[in-house]
């Protein structure tokens, strides 16, 4: 038994999908905790006025049945209202009547930083926005409905997930972030930061170093390094520890089995090994410009300036809740994996059969 998510959308599209399969049948879920998921990634300082336009909520199409799983798909769609402005420019099929509102004229000028080159080369591309519009991270809306469920999941057995930032533009203050994005929103350039995720209540045992795929610390890593702009990640102390002597760089055992210090992150091996998960993610600068950086018009091979459209100054908060999600998504599907069940009650027991095991406290 393993959770899968498939997503799809269109960041100006009609909407954005989430499609989970694995969930056991009988979980509670809230809209409420969905939707509040949904609004903490749509806040923070520095986001682009976007963020005025959408009121993103979930809607479910299939796979529950007055607020509980029946353990069959679950659709999940969160609409774009901004779609309105771009009806004739991202229609689905070809659209009827005069070119009207905004994405009516092919983008040309691909945006350093972007996936704009490299998905025109790849996909044959003469409108840059076929590529931008996937690659865009307003998709990562439908990850974080789909990590709300699974948070969902994983309170049903003790397990909690938080997302926190770390620095914005190399500030650690909120105060000093704020200053921060608004020098770079004077001068018309954006920033980058690092956030954290924490789990705690993750039983030992979660993932395996059976193989690379089975691997916690790698899954997670993939988890969030598949997140738009992220471009490193570390577990635990990460690459503070290739610093450190081995008699500095690991957690001694007390005879409760506990750790007195948690450098590894809460995995050892590939496995948790019963401390508190740590992950952080470095997410680059946006590359929606306002003062664009040099390119080339791939319409007409002429030297230009890359494309410049509404965009964040800074979406580092954002991604602590999108990085929360995909931490939430990778343990649920952990254990999942290991507890099984069809019926939540099984899943739960089967939780508590182990520890029991384990002489593990709950
Ligand atoms: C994004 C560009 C901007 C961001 C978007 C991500 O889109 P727009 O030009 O429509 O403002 O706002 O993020 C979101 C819309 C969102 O909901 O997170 C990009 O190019 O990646």
């Amino acid at each position: 038994m393993t959770l899968t998510l498939t997503t799809a959308g269109e960041s100006h599209g009609p909407a954005l999908v989430a499609i989970v399969t694995g969930l056991p049948a009988g979980l509670l879920l809230d809209k409420h905790a969905i939707d509040a998921d949904l609004r903490r990634r749509q806040q923070g300082y520095g986001r682009s006025p976007r963020q005025r336009l959408e009121q993103d909520e979930v809607e479910v199409l299939a796979g529950l049945r007055h607020g509980r799983t029946l353990g069959t798909p679950l659709a999940l769609v969160v609409r774009n209202r901004d779609h309105a402005n771009w009806s004739w420019g991202m229609a689905p099929w070809p659209p009827e009547g005069e070119p009207a509102g905004k994405g009516t004229k092919p983008v040309t000028l691909p945006r350093p930083g972007h996936a704009d080159l490299a998905g025109a080369l790849k996909y044959g591309l003469a409108d840059v926005r076929d590529a931008l519009e996937r690659a865009s991270a307003r998709q990562t809306a439908a990850p974080v409905a789909a990590g709300a469920v699974a948070k969902a999941l994983l309170a049903t057995i003790g397990v909690g997930v938080a997302g926190r930032v770390c620095e914005i533009g190399g500030e650690t203050g909120a105060e000093e972030w704020r200053a921060a994005v608004d020098a770079a929103r004077a001068e018309r350039d954006t920033l980058g930061g690092v956030v954290e995720v924490r789990a705690s209540g993750v039983p030992p045992g979660l993932g395996s170093y059976a193989s690379r795929e089975d691997r916690l610390d790698a899954r997670l890593a993939a988890a969030l390094a598949g997140i738009q702009a992220v471009k490193g990640v570390e577990v635990g102390d990460g690459f503070a520890l290739a610093r450190a002597r081995g008699s500095h760089a690991h957690d001694e055992i007390d005879p409760a089995r506990r750790r007195t210090s948690n450098r590894a992150g809460g995995i050892e091996g590939g496995v948790s090994n019963g401390e508190e998960i740590v992950a952080r993610a470095a997410m680059k600068p946006l590359p929606t410009l306002m003062r664009p950086l040099r390119s080339v018009d791939l319409d007409t091979g002429a030297p230009g300036e890359a494309l410049v459209e509404r965009s964040d100054v800074a979406a580092v908060e954002a991604l602590a809740v999108v990085a929360e999600a995909a931490v939430a998504f990778e343990l649920a599907r952990a254990a999942r994996e290991k507890f099984g069940g069809d019926a939540l009650g099984d899943f739960v027991h089967a939780h508590g059969a182990y520890l029991e095991r384990i002489d593990w406290p709950a």
